[in-house]
């Protein structure tokens, strides 16, 4: 399987690179920047969502699944992009969103006309109860999950915004018409999809109430809704009609997912998908006000996450593995240290950690420069619909003070993964002729990607490097994970071993030097990659990261 050798490249196209001057990506601006893709020796991209969508969600609410989104460009734009991926040996894996549509979609807008219509049961109704909604669930964006339509008098379910209606997984001929949509994308020749909250697609059925916890007005629908009932049924039904068909990568992003579910929907049979996204590193911090908090992880917990998912899919199940995504703050920011002195090195230090584990590797784009968050200081900054929604809802029900929200937004917005890819030290850093459609991070002038790529020393050749590494070394790809140090709070140790070899990794997560013996015995072996010219016996020093291979 190709994509177990893989290393995967984000883009989110909005925020990529704009080719004619509207201040917002396109495709022709990525078709223009697939040499520095190929530069950096990433074997796929991962393209967020580029279809047909009035943006409620910046494209995650499709209205139509067969046409490319205007803003982005033309279908014989994105035929030109693939082929020009395919001709520098990038394979392009698709955004499917198909827990939802966009409620501009074909579908909705019959399904909604009357109880009778054909398209009625693509979607989710239910009669109110009592004059309210059927149940207490909330959605991810604010209110209710149930919208409702005056039309027939009933409601429809959204878990996200009211504008992207839940699809009815139940009705078999919305199960048939997206399994037509996918292969027509497949003989299109695309290489893989990554498949949007795919763990949500079977619910509970009796749509019960949840449990409302502290101050919330609404329950969490995750019970009756994350890895559902008939969800690997359905998965494996897709796999029989369609993956099974091609020669594909396939990633679940599974809210919700555990060990054990994970085993199910990445298993090594192939009868589902190929991996799937787990989110309990990136939800460490989540507490009373869910994800809104500016409070830092800690590397205990962090370490006892990855190394339990390393462990426990050993021989079961295939990871992804990511700091970051379109959804999440960046990575240097919130794992690393993004301040001028330490950026560079724990930046390269947080690659190092990830990529000499088991599983694929996503980098998202901006993470090969070491981009750091936004820290937007103003709402008026923010554009995504789910922090917006949360800063509305936090000062309407006085859940905490302005400046507390506005400190959270600026840790944990997904605006911050979302400000444009910085190209170089002209105006908008070269991301646009035009003004953006977000604010650029102004830190421009010392983060990009013209100024990487002269610099040898550089975040992105560093990346370029532990790439190649898992083209030369068959044990990062295949060596079993075992932890190491694992009672330690400043360093993260592990070793991976395939037969005879072993490879070592260590990496100090903090600004300090701290003591470990882990490498006194390095000249025994081949040092791979270091984020440091010089060593010292006995000691990492800060932000310090080392592999070296025995054999
Ligand atoms: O995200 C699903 C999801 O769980 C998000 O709500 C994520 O957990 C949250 O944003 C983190 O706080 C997918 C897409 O990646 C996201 O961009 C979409 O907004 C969402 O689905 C709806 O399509
Ligand atoms: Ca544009």
């Amino acid at each position: 399987m190709w994509w177990k050798n893989s290393v995967v490249y984000q883009i989110y196209p909005r925020s990529f690179a704009d080719s004619n001057g509207d201040g917002i990506g396109d495709l022709n601006g990525i078709t223009a920047h697939l040499d520095y893709l190929q530069k950096l020796g990433v074997d796929v991209v991962w393209l967020s969502p580029v279809y047909q969508s009035p943006n409620d969600d910046n494209g995650y609410d499709i209205s139509d699944y067969q046409n490319i989104m205007q803003e982005f460009g033309t279908m014989e734009e994105f035929d030109r992009m693939l082929a020009e991926m395919h001709k520098r040996g990038i394979r392009l894996v698709m955004d499917l969103v198909v827990n939802h549509t966009s409620d501009e979609h074909a579908w909705f807008i019959e399904s909604k006309k009357s109880k009778e219509n054909p398209y009625r049961d693509f979607y989710i109704w239910r009669e109110g109860k009592d004059g309210k909604e059927p149940n207490n669930w909330g959605a991810c964006f604010g209110g209710s999950t149930w919208e409702y339509d005056r039309e027939t008098d009933m409601y429809y379910l959204h878990c996200f915004s009211k504008k992207q209606p839940d699809l009815n997984w139940e009705n078999k001929a919305v199960r048939n018409n997206i399994y037509e949509m996918m292969c027509w994308w497949c003989e299109k020749g695309i290489d893989g999809f990554r498949m949007d909250v795919i763990s949500m697609i079977s619910k509970e059925q009796s749509y019960p109430n949840g449990e409302i916890h502290g101050g919330s007005s609404y329950a969490d629908f995750g019970p009756f809704v994350c890895n559902g009932p008939r969800v690997h049924e359905y998965l494996q039904e897709m796999n029989r009609e369609v993956l099974s068909k091609y020669n594909l990568l396939t990633v679940g992003e599974t809210a919700g997912v555990t060990i054990e579910e994970a085993k199910k929907y990445a298993n090594l049979d192939g009868t589902e998908l190929g991996m799937v996204f787990q989110f309990e590193h990136v939800d460490l911090t989540v507490g009373e006000f869910g994800k809104w908090t500016d409070e830092r992880f800690c590397l205990k917990d962090l370490r006892e996450v990855l190394n339990k998912w390393q462990t426990e899919l050993e021989g079961k199940a295939w990871n992804s593995l990511y700091w970051s995504n379109h959804d999440q703050p960046r990575a240097v920011s919130r794992f690393g240290n993004d301040g001028p002195m330490y950026r560079k090195l724990s930046a390269k230090m947080l690659a190092t950690c990830l990529h000499m584990m088991k599983g694929t590797p996503y980098i998202y784009q901006g993470e090969e420069i070491g981009m750091t968050n936004a820290y937007f200081e103003k709402i008026e900054e923010y554009r995504d619909i789910e922090s917006i929604h949360a800063f509305e809802d936090a000062m309407e029900r006085n859940i905490m003070a302005e400046e507390d929200m506005i400190s959270a937004l600026k840790v944990i917005s997904r605006d911050n993964a979302r400000t444009p890819m910085q190209w170089n030290r002209s105006r908008h850093a070269g991301f646009t002729t035009g003004t953006p459609w977000i604010g650029i991070n102004q830190n421009y002038l010392q983060i990009n990607a013209e100024d990487a790529l002269q610099d040898a020393d550089s975040i992105f050749y560093y990346y370029q490097k532990l790439i190649a590494l898992r083209k030369q070394y068959n044990i990062v790809v295949d060596g079993i994970f075992y932890g190491l140090l694992e009672d330690d709070d400043k360093i993260y140790a592990y070793e991976r071993i395939l037969g005879n070899q072993k490879l070592v990794v260590g990496c100090n997560f903090t600004d300090k030097k701290v003591d470990c013996t882990l490498f006194d015995n390095a000249e025994e072996g081949e040092e791979l990659i270091s984020n440091y010219k010089h060593h010292k016996k006995g000691i990492l020093k800060p932000y310090e990261a080392r592999v070296i291979l025995f054999s």
